[in-house]
């Protein structure tokens, strides 16, 4: 047994590749496996959110941006979208920046903490040299981060009793309808978008492209617990401490798992898993402890079965825990953990913007 694999044995995870009547997954049947593991995060963590609306509508387009066009470089706007819900329309806003070019351009779905452009986790210049366009949503435009009784936002648009979900899934609610949008723009190349976010809006990048399958990769940037990092044997944040400060970020049914991980009937690599057999691409930060590396890694590991089942390389990674510059990029996970503190960077940004334009 390798190193890496004792330590993946070590956490007592549950098995990926076994359905829950016990039956063993193949190639043939893991669609039906990757629902089932869906149905059990939405029941058990993030809640289960509305159908897509018929029709995700842009009802305004400004593009009067307060920054010029970047050198002449792009084209800035900001798109108001408007959804149909339960209780009448939901309107919020994004910003797309596009290069301007005569081909199709790859492009970042871009979660954000704040609406402005550029911003510190959006280094737009460095970003529209790359080729890939941005468009950038602000979370709390869709739902307020912050205890609000699911008041706010797009919360209370649908029956609670009904949809459950956290607002994790209702950020990445938004970021799937943002994609509707890209279905029908000139600029984009469909078959070539990723969906990025740094911490809690990276756990909601993962959990958007595990659900909406026409993203092809996630991007997914110090999501940590209840993110990326396997939670059995996790260090630093665990589910009593992320319930506790942010119980809205879920359903209610996780908090039965405080203090009781290794009940847990999945993990987080099954999140991972349900990409496939699309793109992941994890990034971690050495001194990211409340994260925990070491838990985003050894998931990375854990989920690769679901692509090798494919026929596809998953995860390539030597058999060692990584270190600082470490950038394994050959698989369909990629992985990458740089020095410093819990931040979305724009060396981030650029094994994001590298994997994007390589897949
Ligand atoms: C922390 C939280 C983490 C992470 C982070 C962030 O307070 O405990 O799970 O999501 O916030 O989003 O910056």
């Amino acid at each position: 047994m390798s190193m890496i694999e004792k330590l993946i044995e070590e956490r007592k995870l549950p098995e990926l590749l076994k359905f829950a009547d016990g039956r063993q997954v193949t190639a043939e049947n893991w669609e039906e496996r990757r629902q089932e593991i869906l149905e059990i995060l939405s029941l058990e963590e993030y809640g289960y959110a509305p159908p897509a609306p018929k029709e995700t509508k842009v009802v305004s387009e400004d593009a009067k941006m307060p920054y010029s066009d970047f050198a002449g470089k792009a084209v800035s706007k900001t798109l108001t979208f408007t959804v149909e819900t339960d209780c009448g329309e939901f309107t919020f806003p994004a910003t797309e920046i596009v290069p301007i070019s005569d081909k199709p351009r790859r492009t970042f779905v871009l979660i954000n903490f704040r609406p402005e452009v550029p911003d510190r986790y959006y280094p737009t210049e460095e970003l529209i040299d790359t080729g890939c366009a941005v468009i950038q949503l602000y979370y709390n435009d869709i739902a307020f981060d912050g205890r609000d009784d699911f008041k706010g936002g797009i919360a209370p648009m649908f029956d609670r009793k009904k949809y459950t979900w956290g607002k994790i899934r209702m950020w990445a609610w938004a970021a799937s309808r943002v994609m509707d949008y890209l279905q029908t723009a000139d600029y984009c190349d469909k078959e070539h978008v990723a969906v990025v976010g740094h911490s809690r809006l990276g756990k909601t990048a993962l959990v958007c492209a595990a659900f909406d399958t026409r993203f092809a990769m996630a991007c997914v940037n110090n999501s940590g617990c209840s993110g990326d990092s396997i939670t059995r044997g996790k260090k630093g944040e665990r589910i009593r401490q992320i319930t506790h400060n942010f119980p809205f970020w879920f359903c209610d049914n996780y908090q039965n798992y405080i203090d009781k991980e290794e009940e847990m009937p999945f993990e987080q690599h099954w999140l991972v898993a349900a990409v496939a057999p699309r793109k992941v691409a994890l990034g971690s930060a050495l001194e990211d402890e409340w994260a925990d590396p070491e838990s985003s890694y050894l998931s990375a590991c854990a989920a690769s079965p679901a692509w090798e089942l494919n026929g596809k390389a998953g995860f390539v990674h030597p058999d060692r825990m990584p270190e600082v510059g470490d950038y394994f990029a050959e698989g369909d996970i990629k992985y990458h953990l740089r020095g410093g503190k819990h931040f979305l960077s724009r060396k981030d940004w650029a094994y994001y913007a590298e994997a994007l334009k390589s897949i």
